[in-house]
């Protein structure tokens, strides 16, 4: 990868984000320059040659085959940066994490700003939880080249390969181009060489890759504990429960309602005898109250976000006005990290983190306001230039906390907003989607992009967040959320309940079947999360990433792959019991029915409401 730092005027802070791993490897670099360009040449690597007059960069392999072709350069009156590089009809892009739409991004326009959209999640929002500001240009045909760039600006910025045939836009409000491109040449080596930047996730423990049942919310302990035994009497396999906000009392964290849970460490032992893990919600919002001692001690300690003329800043969340921590602080993200000691008190291994993009119920902004500063020990941000790494810095806190406390114990971090490098710290899924078919066909590519842009392990809540879902929804939803690499039903306040059995024993059997067999995939599965720890690469993955040359899968998101040997093709549609699936070359066998098929070619596949079209390579 090469690094380049474009600004105007006054020298930037050239210290890197949190997002970036320190990179300890020297490489020697030679400068050329002539009348028109310097050209500096990293040896064996890839060279950058800059326009002496315009300051517009490309860079080149080592073999001299153009990678970003740099178009243009500029700054705006109110010093926001566009660069904008070449692209081709055979042009191609992914990545960019958690984004609406299909695979392909070409023709699309998006903008990089963590925000809590409980609207409908269509193509318009061009925003959603998650930021992960890198894009990855695949050429097909030819040589099939690839390489990425990735803007490491925490501000709100804007990737647009809509407006221009031969040009996409990279775009920063801050005027921030901190910019690394990453070489290839193929797929999966950008995605090698991300993870090398910003970091493979840690190991999860195995009962995270198990399934898990939420609900906003299991409302008290006789509810906890009537979900758990009603999994173990109806023999759905099941790891996980979650406790959504209604465990806190008025909502602060750290604490238990006293009237709903009046014996948590009882309902932990019954739990734990019947072989559950509990992972409540943690919300960043603490409670402006003086009689609270984590509201007391952090106005006392400073460890609060402060307004840039120095009070506190107060926003409106569940527990009403109340403060947010300063993690880029490392005492108060150690104090906040150390308070998780209550949770594993209570033998609590995970942790699922909400409302950090931070999501705010009053400002006009629905977040933090831009003139709060962060403190980033001594190098000071403000809010508007460091919004993205919010949520993240929350959950490397609490993992780092959880790992202090756990004594060796593998802790769990789910969340839902984050930047580039979350994956260090947390799993990740996207957010209030709907109980709408369309939503589940949109899991699909929004999970493969997230695991293109260094998130493995990514999942939707299946069945779908808000509206009601019928139970065809939740019987084809589990059938393909049970090879996903987060694999959660949760729903919303105020919809019918949402569990594996509420449809009927035809839907509960079918939901038994799928979470049983990614149980039985459980070696397979648990070894493709060892693989993403040591190589990046994600645990689903498009077809793409394993056939970049087949111009089929160019944009086919309809089928996924789980590691390389399984081919899943959902069905996402209702009424539906039959469809076409793509197999690429080679030989592939009916994971039901050992049929052999040629590959290169698309079948149809039959597909009662019994049946996920599933597929092993030969
Ligand atoms: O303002 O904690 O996305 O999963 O159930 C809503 C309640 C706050 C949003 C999360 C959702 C969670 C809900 N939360």
């Amino acid at each position: 990868a090469v690094r380049i730092r474009l600004f105007f005027g006054v020298a930037p802070d050239l210290a890197t984000t949190p997002a970036v791993l320190p990179q300890t490897k020297a490489v020697a670099v030679s400068l050329e320059e002539t009348a028109r360009e310097y050209r500096a040449v990293a040896a064996g690597g890839v060279a950058v040659a800059v326009d002496r007059e315009r300051g517009i960069f490309s860079v080149f392999r080592a073999n001299g085959e153009t990678l970003f072709a740099g178009v243009d350069l500029f700054w705006d009156r109110d010093r926001s940066a566009t660069l904008t590089a070449g692209m081709d009809e055979d042009s191609h892009f992914y990545g960019l994490g958690e984004k609406t739409g299909f695979l392909g991004k070409k023709g699309e326009r998006y903008e990089m700003w963590n925000s809590d959209v409980y609207e409908p999640h269509v193509p318009d929002i061009s925003a959603l939880y998650q930021s992960i500001p890198l894009l990855i240009h695949f050429r097909s045909g030819g040589t099939g080249a690839a390489y990425g760039v990735f803007l490491d600006d925490p501000g709100r910025t804007a990737f647009d390969m809509r407006t221009s045939p031969d040009r996409y836009a990279i775009q920063s409000e801050n005027g921030n181009l901190d910019l690394y491109v990453l070489e290839g040449p193929t797929l999966k080596d950008v995605v090698k060489r991300y993870a090398g930047l910003t970091g493979k996730p840690p190991m999860p423990p195995r009962w995270a890759i198990g399934y898990q049942q939420s609900r906003y919310s299991y409302m008290n302990e006789e509810e906890v504990l009537s979900i758990a035994r009603t999994m173990r009497e109806k023999r759905i396999p099941c790891d996980v429960i979650y406790l959504d906000i209604h465990y806190m009392d008025e909502y602060r964290v750290f604490t238990w309602d006293p009237e709903r849970f009046p014996d948590p460490k009882g309902m932990m032992r019954q739990l734990k005898e019947m072989g559950f893990r509990v992972v409540p919600i943690v919300d960043p919002g603490v409670k402006q109250d003086p009689k609270y001692p984590v509201y007391v001690e952090g106005v006392r300690e400073g460890y609060f976000c402060k307004k840039l003329e120095g009070e506190t800043f107060i926003g409106n969340v569940w527990p009403g006005p109340s403060a947010f921590t300063d993690y880029t602080d490392d005492r108060a993200a150690k104090w906040w990290g150390d308070l998780h000691q209550f949770y594993i008190d209570h033998g609590i291994e995970g942790i699922w983190n909400d409302m950090n993009e931070p999501s705010v119920f009053n400002t006009a902004s629905k977040t933090m306001d831009v003139d709060v500063v962060h403190a980033n020990g001594g190098n000071p941000k403000t809010h508007g230039e460091w919004h993205n790494l919010y949520g993240m810095l929350m959950s490397k806190a609490t993992y780092e906390g959880m790992a202090r406390g756990l004594g060796g114990e593998r802790p769990f971090v789910l969340t839902r907003a984050g930047y580039a490098g979350i994956q260090r710290y947390a799993a990740v899924w996207t957010g209030d989607n709907r109980s709408y078919w369309e939503h589940l066909a949109m899991s699909i590519p929004m999970v493969l992009n997230l695991g293109l842009s260094g998130v493995a392990f990514a999942g939707p809540d299946i069945g779908g967040f808000s509206h009601h879902a019928s139970g065809e929804l939740v019987a084809r939803w589990t059938q393909a959320g049970a090879l996903f690499p987060f694999c959660r039903n949760h729903s919303a306040i105020d919809t019918p309940h949402q569990e594996p059995w509420v449809y009927g024993e035809r839907v509960e059997a079918i939901c038994r079947e799928y979470l049983g067999l990614r149980y039985r995939l459980m070696p397979y599965l648990y070894s493709l999360f060892y693989e993403a720890t040591s190589t990046g690469l994600p645990i689903v993955r498009p077809l793409l990433l394993e056939y970049p040359e087949d111009a089929n899968v160019a944009n086919l998101c309809d089928q996924f792959l789980l590691g390389r040997d399984l081919l899943a093709a959902p069905i996402l549609r209702p009424g539906t019991t039959a469809r076409s699936v793509y197999l690429p070359e080679g030989e592939w066998l009916d994971f039901w029915t050992g049929e052999r098929l040629e590959g290169g070619r698309f079948v149809l596949a039959q597909a009662p409401l019994e049946v996920m079209p599933l597929y092993v390579r030969a």
